[in-house]
């Protein structure tokens, strides 16, 4: 019993840890369609005690599908989510294609469920849903619970009198700045097998492969790799900008972001800013993060143990520490911490994931 799922990009990275995510989580379902490109199509997977041949995604692959996870590239998604919600799939896709397109909710389950609502299983007419960038989404999974505790905060300077509203108000003078520190799984399985080969040739004195990123990758970072814009922010900066504002369903937050690659494998790391309207106390802050859901605290000054790339691999959570008071503003205004999530777990299949669980 269950839905009948698609898994369209099973080859890569992610598609690989959507299974992961559905056996370890027992997800329920009827049957399983896993789906790539004509190159990969009639390769064997094992998965649940059972043979799978991988079929070609092609239009008629969502024939009685009724959800559809998707992370093969924006243009396959393009091409074909569309297609499979007309046949009355609901599309959860990995990638950047629907994330700003109106009516399309972008969701992260802990954050923002509500923006999903009235998505159901078995409407004649599908649907899609956008997973956020995974640096959104580490981001987000920390700093939305001390954004909305500052949030509910009522600015007492606002005079009666004053026809602002208050709910702007108060979002307005919200800033988040945040430096990312990218692994390569965010470039994809190639980009993994290309840290791996770069790291071992340098060791042995040869020249590194540079094929991915153009540049040495292994003892070495560089900005993020997306296009730069033409006011010198990068696709994957201005990501977080547009997301952070649709999730949280406020276009006046400031959000800046500087995102850079490391040669880590699989998890991301982010240096977070919070500038609130009232005061938030560090402590504070500590204790709400300790009952976030999703959100572990890893923040032990005395031994220096903070969360770690290699600490969040292959982990569900998203690992908070270093919450400090910043000291460049008066009266406990802003927060610094340091935050680490698995990119392809609770970056991508995770997420994707926990939102088709909310279908059922
Ligand atoms: C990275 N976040 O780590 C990127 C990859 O919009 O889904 C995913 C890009 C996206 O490089």
């Amino acid at each position: 019993s269950g839905p009948s799922i698609a898994v369209v990009g099973v080859t890569g990275a992610v598609g690989q840890e959507f299974l992961s995510v559905i056996s370890d989580r027992d997800f329920p379902y009827r049957s399983l369609k896993l789906l790539a490109s004509k190159r990969s199509a009639r390769k064997s997977i094992s998965f649940q005690d059972r043979t799978f041949t991988v079929q070609e995604l092609t239009a008629d692959s969502f024939d009685d599908v009724d959800i559809a996870l998707f992370s093969a590239g924006g243009s396959i998604s393009k091409q074909f989510g569309p297609i499979a919600a007309d046949k009355g799939a609901i599309v959860v896709d990995n990638s950047s294609a629907f994330r700003m397109v109106d009516g399309v909710p972008l969701v992260i389950p802990e954050v923002n469920p509500e923006a999903m609502a009235g998505i159901k299983i078995g409407n004649k007419k599908g649907a899609l849903i956008a997973n956020p960038n995974c640096s959104t989404i580490i981001c987000l999974m920390a700093a939305t619970p001390l954004h909305r505790h500052a949030k509910s905060f009522l600015p007492v300077s606002v005079p009666s009198s004053s026809n602002l509203n208050i709910r702007q108000f108060m979002l307005q003078t919200l800033i988040l700045f945040m430096i990312t520190y990218q692994a390569a799984s965010g470039a994809g399985a190639a980009a993994m097998h290309e840290l791996e080969l770069q790291t071992r040739e340098v060791l042995e004195g040869k020249p590194p492969t540079c094929n991915i990123f153009k540049q040495q990758y292994a003892f070495n970072l560089f900005p993020h790799n997306a296009p730069v814009l033409e006011n010198g922010y990068n696709e994957e900066e201005m990501k977080m900008l547009k997301e952070t504002r649709k999730i949280w369903n406020d276009m006046n937050v400031k959000v800046t972001a500087t995102c850079i690659r490391v040669p880590v494998m699989r998890a991301h790391a982010e240096s977070v800013n919070l500038q609130f309207e009232k005061p938030l106390d560090e402590d504070a802050a500590r204790e709400i993060s300790k009952t976030a859901p999703g959100v572990v605290v890893i923040d032990d000054r005395t031994s220096n143990r903070f969360p770690t790339p290699l600490e969040v691999s292959n982990k569900d959570e998203v690992a908070v520490g270093r919450i400090r008071q910043d000291v460049s503003q008066e009266g406990n205004h802003g927060l610094d911490m340091f935050v680490c999530g698995d990119q392809v777990r609770k970056g991508a299949a995770l997420n994707a994931v926990q939102i088709a669980e909310l279908l059922l």
